[in-house]
């Protein structure tokens, strides 16, 4: 049988990674969209170098942008590929209100270009795009399910609006295979580092190893429903596996306050975080998303998926993973 190929945009990113490396593995031919940077910014993909799958043309890379239509153009009508995941966007809520038309450029605009190109080219292809749980922002209903009626409440959130709803325009209008994946936050090892539980984790790290000791940190009480990037992956796939296309949410069904994450990761490694913990101001955002909780009974029952690691295992695993790092690196 033909192998499928697969176009990732966003493979350099936390969740490009895990999803470049589950569908080789599935036996994909996987092309990454890379955007020219002045340092290598390939470390998460890079243990896909070690292999021999490029060797056997498992896996490519290939530049282009989000703000390029000329290049999302090229690369879908050379690649042809059976599906797109377009996971590529300015993803930090607190930098869009800094850059906010940037990321309306990228997040919002990107996810049209592509759309457009899919059109234009003819390709016959499954569209997956990255939706956000930041869509429900400041909205009443808690959980949120596919039926929650969307109030996002920063310039990425309504990036994310705008890439939700053209993804659901061009199914209706084209026929196209799109799906969005409504994503709560998922985290793992690989996650950026400015995003608050890698900050916390790597921190913790730090202060156990004597390399810092204080952590400053914003708004403690938001509650956020914390997943494993890793399960998540899985779910992007099988929602373009479907008969029909549709929108999914995926979630764990737990909300957790930032406190007890820090709480959690600073009794991973046997550390009181009163003597570390500070609040700084400047972490604060205009806007906050106080409550974030999935309800994802939809995915279970269409999809068969499910989450497989729980909030405790997520943030030891987080904690030992940047122990582990700087055991490495000699520190
Ligand atoms: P991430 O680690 O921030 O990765 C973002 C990726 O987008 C990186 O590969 C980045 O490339 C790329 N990118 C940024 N601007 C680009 C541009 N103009 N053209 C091409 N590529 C560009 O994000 P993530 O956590 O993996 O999330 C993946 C997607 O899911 C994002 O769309 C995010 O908004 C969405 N999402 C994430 C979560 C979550 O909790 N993680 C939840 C819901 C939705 P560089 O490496 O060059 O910067
Ligand atoms: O880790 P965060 O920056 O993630 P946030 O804003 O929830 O967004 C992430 O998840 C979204 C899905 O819901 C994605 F769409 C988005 O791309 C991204 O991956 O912040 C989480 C919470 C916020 O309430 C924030 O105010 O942590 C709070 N927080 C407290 N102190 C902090 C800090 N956030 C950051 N980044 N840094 C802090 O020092």
């Amino acid at each position: 049988m033909k192998k499928k190929k697969a176009l990732i945009t966003g493979i350099t990113g936390q969740d490009g990674s895990y999803l470049a490396e589950f569908l080789v593995a599935k036996g994909y031919r996987v092309v990454g969209m890379v955007r020219r940077s002045s340092s290598i910014n390939t470390h998460r993909i890079d243990s896909l170098y070690e292999e021999p799958w490029i060797r056997d043309r498992k896996m490519e890379l290939v530049y282009g942008d989000l703000n390029d239509a000329s290049s999302i153009n090229r690369i879908v009508r050379t690649v042809r590929p059976d599906e797109i995941y377009n996971l590529a966007a300015q993803s930090h809520v607190k930098v869009s209100f800094e850059i906010p038309e940037y990321t309306s450029e990228v997040t919002a605009l990107g996810a049209l270009r592509i759309l457009e190109a899919i059109v234009a080219s003819g390709v016959k292809t499954r569209f997956y795009q990255a939706s956000s749980s930041e869509l429900y922002g400041r909205s009443r209903q808690v959980p949120q399910s596919e039926k929650t009626p969307f109030r996002p409440v920063s310039p990425y959130a309504v990036a994310k609006l705008f890439a939700y709803w053209t993804t659901v325009n061009y199914r209706e209008s084209y026929g196209i295979f799109a799906c969005n994946g409504i994503l709560f936050n998922h985290e793992s090892p690989r996650r950026g580092e400015t995003f608050v539980t890698r900050k916390i984790t790597r921190a913790v790290a730090r202060i156990k190893k004597g390399l810092q000791d204080k952590l400053y940190l914003g708004n403690l009480d938001a509650k956020r429903d914390w997943g494993y990037a890793k399960d998540y992956v899985e779910a992007m796939w099988l929602m373009l596996q479907q008969r029909k296309p549709d929108d999914y949410v995926i979630a764990t069904g737990e909300t957790h306050s930032v406190r007890e994450f820090v709480d959690e990761a600073f009794r991973c490694a046997e550390l009181d975080p009163k003597k570390h913990v500070r609040i700084d101001k400047r972490y604060f955002r205009p806007i906050e998303v106080n409550v974030l909780k999935g309800d994802a009974s939809k995915a279970r029952r269409e999809l068969g998926w499910k989450p497989k690691t729980s909030f405790k295992e997520l943030v030891r695993l987080m904690v030992r993973a940047d122990l582990e790092a700087l055991d490495r690196e000699g520190r």
